[in-house]
């Protein structure tokens, strides 16, 4: 079958992929020996057997205290370009990827060292893999708007090293409208604006995301098929939708890969990308979530082109660039 080799070799974009969600337990355990960090778990072992998640919460619990032996430029570049070479691998020609800066300048490492090792990881991707790699700077939605007011003040002296903003963390009870004033003093300056919605919060938090905060992609979004007039919108609009199935299946959003809805959502016209979220964390890269999607919904070489398009066209990228991708 020469469907698994398509899929690896067709060039993609991955769009929705936290940088911290790369970190590997073996990874962490390297840096929290190099920075003198004392872990709650006492080896690789034990940390990956703690990787059994309920919900996203559970996980987010544990992705936090995974980031805590993040110090040094170093460390932030280890990690992404550990990322990178995963990336390559697995047939992505450009990368979207989000980082956390609130995790790190609440433990007081400085905003700078912080987006200084990733953009020194992104630049090397262009130059020895021919990975395109950008960066796009979450809100932690937790958190009040006034610290993410203070996070985007921080930022301004490095905002050419970052393409846009998001939102992310726990989503329910932390709606989009929280951050109306920060997301519109991001659109005034001309960045990109993505936010996680409709991953476990329901499809108001869509509508939201699109009237309020005026994103261009929704993250997950997998939960506008409650809402069928959402979904005409959706679909209308060309609006993308970021997946990530084996997230989805590892925090329990769907039982298991059967019941996972991209393809209906495919089916529906909506433009779906897939995507890996944390993959250190949810049991794989890219790949592996385009193997898990094709073998459990029965897609086909049809539907691989679909997705490859779709995130090459959603991608922030010049027009430019795109007409010589698609
Ligand atoms: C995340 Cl899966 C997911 N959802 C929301 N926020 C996140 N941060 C990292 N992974
Ligand atoms: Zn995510």
């Amino acid at each position: 079958d020469a469907l698994p080799a398509l899929l690896k070799a067709m060039p993609k974009a991955e769009l929705h992929m936290h940088i911290e969600g790369s970190l590997e337990p073996e990874l962490i355990f390297a840096l929290a020996q190099r920075n003198g960090v004392q872990l709650s778990y006492p080896s690789v072992e034990a940390l990956r057997a703690a990787y059994a998640f309920t919900d996203l919460q559970s996980f987010l619990d544990i992705y936090y205290a995974g980031a805590s032996v993040l110090l040094k430029e170093a460390d932030f570049f280890d990690m992404a370009w550990a990322y990178l070479l995963k990336a390559k691998e697995d047939g992505i020609v450009h990368t979207e990827l989000f980082f956390d800066p609130q995790t790190h300048t609440e433990r007081g490492v400085p905003f700078e060292v912080v987006i200084k090792g990733l953009t020194r990881a992104c630049e090397q991707a262009r130059t020895e893999l021919g990975v395109s790699a950008s960066l796009i700077m979450c809100f932690l939605r937790h958190l009040s708007e006034e610290d993410a007011l203070k996070t985007l003040e921080e930022a301004l002296p490095y905002r050419d090293l970052f393409i846009g903003v998001g939102l992310d963390s726990s989503e329910r009870g932390h709606p989009p409208e929280k951050f109306a004033r920060v997301f519109a003093r991001c659109r005034e300056l001309g960045l990109h604006l993505v936010a996680h919605a409709g991953e476990e919060g329901p499809a108001q938090y869509i509508i939201n995301a699109l009237d309020i905060l005026h994103v261009e992609r929704i993250d997950h979004g997998v939960r506008c098929v409650e809402d069928p007039a959402l979904v005409k919108r959706l679909a209308e609009h060309g609006t993308a939708l970021t997946v990530c199935p084996l997230s989805n299946i590892k925090l329990c959003v769907f039982d298991k890969m059967e019941q996972h809805n991209l393809k209906t959502l495919l089916d529906q016209g909506l433009k779906v990308t897939i995507n890996s979220d944390d993959p250190a964390y949810f049991g794989g890269y890219l790949h592996a979530n385009f193997l898990a999607t094709f073998e459990g919904l029965d897609l086909d070489a049809g539907h691989a082109y679909t997705l490859a398009r779709n995130s090459l066209e959603a991608s922030f990228v010049s027009d430019e660039v795109k007409a010589g991708w698609i």
